[in-house]
């Protein structure tokens, strides 16, 4: 459950008058059912830090490096250890097929690494789509005895700048950067045959979110990819696979589902993708990868 957003007062900080006048006036900051958009100077490190940082949260977070995907754990953990909720108890759960190949990786105090063996498949698909089921067996399994929050997301990625408990929330998604700018939401990569589960009509939907970044409170992340993977099954049995596998049925369970805090693409862009001016921080991207060279076919 949410805890109480308390000042710790053993630490002093000082920090800038908060105004509702004054701001960024160049971005959009709250969704129509009011949950913020996190963009830089939306939020004050400090204010934020002091307050979180003295619940003694902990934050598991999955990743999934199966194939060959496995060269990418170094540099996401390299980089997530210097810039990913820093100073909080962080549990990685890294899923794979190929546990004998996983980097050595030098974990700060507080963090710890759980590796959690899958099958290999053949199918990228399915790797992707599968992960749903996965998350929902390590939170019931482990993430649910020991965690508050947890994060879902890609391994082929890099974190670039602060990504801390400003992003944390009661159900998090992330605006996908491909889609953030003018598309209209007709034009969303949305499953668009109603035979899916994941169908979402013509007309209809938020935002495209971006299926390399979820989370929020452990019990709402179950509950999620729950849903989701009930209704992955569902399509397999009718022989239908969503448009973009398990981001499909994540679109469309957020649609239902309002996010209570959306993060803006600062916390998921895609390096091929030139910067816009709107992005002031950099904070966490999807690596240039060669398809033909990670993927199993
Ligand atoms: C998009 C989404 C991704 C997922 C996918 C669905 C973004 C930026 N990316 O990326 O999250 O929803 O579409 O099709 O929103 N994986 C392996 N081994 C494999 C293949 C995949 O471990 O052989 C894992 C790995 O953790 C990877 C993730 O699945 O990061 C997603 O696969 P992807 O990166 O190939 O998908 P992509 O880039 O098309």
């Amino acid at each position: 459950t949410s805890k109480i957003w308390a000042m710790d007062t053993t630490q002093k900080v000082s920090y800038k008058q908060p105004s509702v006048l004054k701001g960024r006036t160049d971005i959009v900051t709250v969704t129509p059912w009011l949950a913020p958009i996190v963009w830089e100077g939306t939020f004050d490190p400090q204010v934020i830090d002091n307050i979180f940082k003295n619940l003694k949260l902990t934050v598991a977070t999955t990743v999934f490096a199966v194939g060959k995907y496995v060269k990418f754990l170094q540099d996401f953990f390299d980089t997530a250890e210097k810039h990913f909720m820093v100073d909080f108890n962080v549990h990685y759960y890294v899923f794979t097929d190929r546990p004998a190949d996983m980097p050595l990786t030098n974990l700060k105090p507080g963090r710890r690494l759980t590796v959690i063996p899958v099958p290999t498949l053949d199918r990228w698909q399915e790797i992707s789509a599968r992960r749903m089921a996965y998350i929902r067996d390590a939170i019931v399994q482990n993430i649910s005895k020991e965690a508050d929050y947890v994060f879902c997301l890609d391994v082929d990625s890099k974190f670039h700048a602060r990504f801390g408990a400003e992003a944390l929330g009661d159900l998090v998604a992330v605006i996908h950067p491909g889609y953030y700018e003018k598309t209209h939401r007709d034009q969303f990569p949305y499953e668009r045959r109603p035979d899916s589960t994941a169908y979402i009509p013509l007309g209809q939907g938020d935002f495209y979110y971006g299926g390399a970044l979820f989370g929020g409170l452990v019990g709402n992340v179950l509950n999620l990819s729950t849903e989701c993977d009930v209704r992955f099954q569902e399509d397999a049995k009718n022989k239908i696979e969503a448009a973009w596998q398990e981001e499909s049925h994540l679109n469309r369970y957020l649609f239902l589902n309002k996010p209570t805090k959306v993060l803006s693409s600062e916390y998921l862009w895609q390096d091929f993708k030139a910067r816009t001016k709107e992005v002031k921080v950099l904070r966490f991207s999807g690596v240039i990868k060669n398809y033909g060279e990670v993927r199993p076919n």
